[in-house]
């Protein structure tokens, strides 16, 4: 990466962590359901809303940014002079507030990032770094960049190293698995079955706190291909590339099913939808054998 993309990358990162006294903040009061869906047809609450406008307030200022696209907005914006595909500019992709639904309940819930060089959608191959917020008892941030995760916690705004090299322990301990059971189809309910002989459940509702856990004591997160929608929930560009980029780059593996996450091809959709596994690579390489 040239010194220029690096400092965009240190200016994504530090106007992230900078934005979460602000989103975390903002949460009181918009806790309600807007008139309006996303462009993945999910109703949006006033506070998805807010944290979009912030983000995309703050890292579109940012020099050497050129798109922003989000979860809660239709198409890619143009945000800056230059171009991600061709001049050392570089592309945000940003979930606002994953797990918006668990504010009603006051349960944990994260903020997602992606940075690509290269055009949005993009491959996962094209990311230079990726992170993700969580607003847990404690505000946390985790980022993936040049071959490693760090993870940080987030006080006014300023990172703090808690952990300089988190690498997801080699002894699985938790499972968490999105969508209904009679949703799932046989060859994945097997499989939990399997699982959930040897791991403990710990399941939340939004993924970011759920594939924290698994990354700080081992196992597996999903959220699989469903009987009634074959690509599951979550989403390739502010889902399933970043935290496949996190997950890997911390020692474990992501799967669509059959490929690591990294090797999705985008469809020129950028709400493109796709199945999610990740977790210890040996639990992973399960995961797929019990899907061939
Ligand atoms: P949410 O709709 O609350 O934003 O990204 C979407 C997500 O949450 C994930 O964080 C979570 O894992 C999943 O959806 C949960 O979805 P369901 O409860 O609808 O199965």
């Amino acid at each position: 990466m040239s010194v220029q993309m690096e400092d965009t990358v240190d200016a994504v990162l530090d106007a992230v962590a900078s934005a979460t006294p602000d989103i975390r903040g903002g949460l009181v009061g918009r806790r309600s359901y807007q008139d309006t869906e996303n462009e993945s047809g999910e109703r949006q609450l006033a506070a998805d809303v807010y944290a979009d406008r912030l983000l995309e307030e703050r890292l579109g200022a940012i020099d050497g940014v050129a798109e922003y696209a989000s979860e809660e907005r239709e198409g890619v914006v143009d945000v800056g002079e230059g171009d991600a595909d061709v001049d050392g500019a570089l592309a945000v992709a940003v979930d606002p507030l994953d797990g918006s639904s668990n504010l009603k309940s006051n349960n944990a819930m994260g903020t997602i990032l992606a940075v690509y060089d290269a055009s949005i959608p993009a491959r996962g191959r094209d990311l230079v770094a990726s992170a993700f917020v969580l607003y847990g008892p404690i505000t946390t941030m985790t980022v993936a960049r040049d071959g490693e995760v760090v993870e940080y916690e987030v006080v006014d705004g300023d990172r703090r190293v808690r952990d300089a090299d988190v690498t997801i322990p080699d002894d699985p301990v938790v499972y968490g698995f999105g969508g209904r059971v009679p949703d799932w189809h046989d060859d994945f309910e097997a499989y939990v079955r399997e699982i959930e002989q040897e791991l403990k459940l710990r399941y939340g509702g939004a993924m970011i706190a759920d594939v924290n856990q698994v990354v700080e004591y081992g196992g597996v997160f999903a959220y699989p291909s469903l009987e009634s929608a074959p690509d599951g929930k979550l989403r390739l560009q502010f889902e399933g590339n970043p935290i496949g980029h996190i997950v890997e780059t911390a020692g474990g593996a992501s799967s669509d099913g059959t490929r690591s996450l990294l090797d999705v091809e985008p469809d020129g959709d950028v709400h493109q939808r796709v199945p999610l596994h990740v977790g210890n690579e040996a639990l992973i390489d399960r995961l797929e054998a019990a899907l061939d």
